[in-house]
């Protein structure tokens, strides 16, 4: 059994006990906090027998204990969002406070790309944001990966002049906002080579959200 957080580091170490009058059909997991925001996935079997020495079928053929026969399951953990200060700046991330990851960042695996931190050419400091495979490893070939910032701006509600701001630098990049985290509007979309990083100004308050 794997327990992953959203970075695809398996979370160590994760403690099975039986749930008491379950009859062995029920188990706490047991593991450390977390405070990475996004999706967690466990992996369960193939190689766990019932009482009569049957292995995990999940996929419901004829034959016991396959690798297909283990069981995935993604669970969404979303703590706080970041709070807003005082203007001009609402609110700066530079990456440089990492780690740990805040929980205002998550990050999701298509499928084995994620976000991570990197000391690759930062712009600025000694840190910026990666997307890549495995935690941010740019290096690893073909791969995709989406990173999404969470921050409270429900006290900027009816105000003008709010902007987003940021320097990207890669191959293909799509940035979207949202105000719910189910339906996101594309706000930008850069196909084109490495060439160094290029800022980008985004003024909020005409998007509709
Ligand atoms: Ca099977
Ligand atoms: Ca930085």
């Amino acid at each position: 059994m794997v327990l992953y957080n959203p970075l695809r580091t398996a979370i160590t170490p994760v403690l099975v006990t039986p749930v008491g009058g379950s009859g062995n059909t029920q188990f706490n997991l047991t593991f450390p906090d977390q405070t990475i925001r996004g999706d967690y996935q466990l992996t369960v079997g193939p190689s766990v027998a019932d009482a009569a020495g049957h292995f995990m079928n999940q996929n419901g053929n004829s034959a016991n204990g396959e690798a297909a026969d283990s069981y995935t399951g993604v669970m969404t953990f979303a703590p706080a969002a970041a709070q807003t200060g005082p203007g001009p700046i609402l609110f700066e991330e530079t990456f440089e406070n990492w780690p740990p990851v805040p929980p205002h960042w998550s990050f999701q695996s298509t499928p084995y790309g994620g976000g991570g931190l990197s000391s690759w050419s930062p712009r600025r400091g000694a840190n910026c944001l990666a997307l890549g495979a495995n935690g941010g490893d740019t290096s690893a070939g073909s791969h995709s990966g989406m990173a999404v910032l969470a921050v409270d701006l429900s006290r900027q509600i009816g105000q003008t002049n709010l902007f987003l701001e940021f320097w990207i630098s890669g191959w293909v990049l799509a940035v979207e906002v949202s105000n719910d985290a189910q339906s996101w509007q594309q706000i930008l979309s850069v196909a084109g080579g490495p060439n160094g990083y290029i800022q980008y100004r985004v003024e909020l308050t005409k998007l509709g959200h």
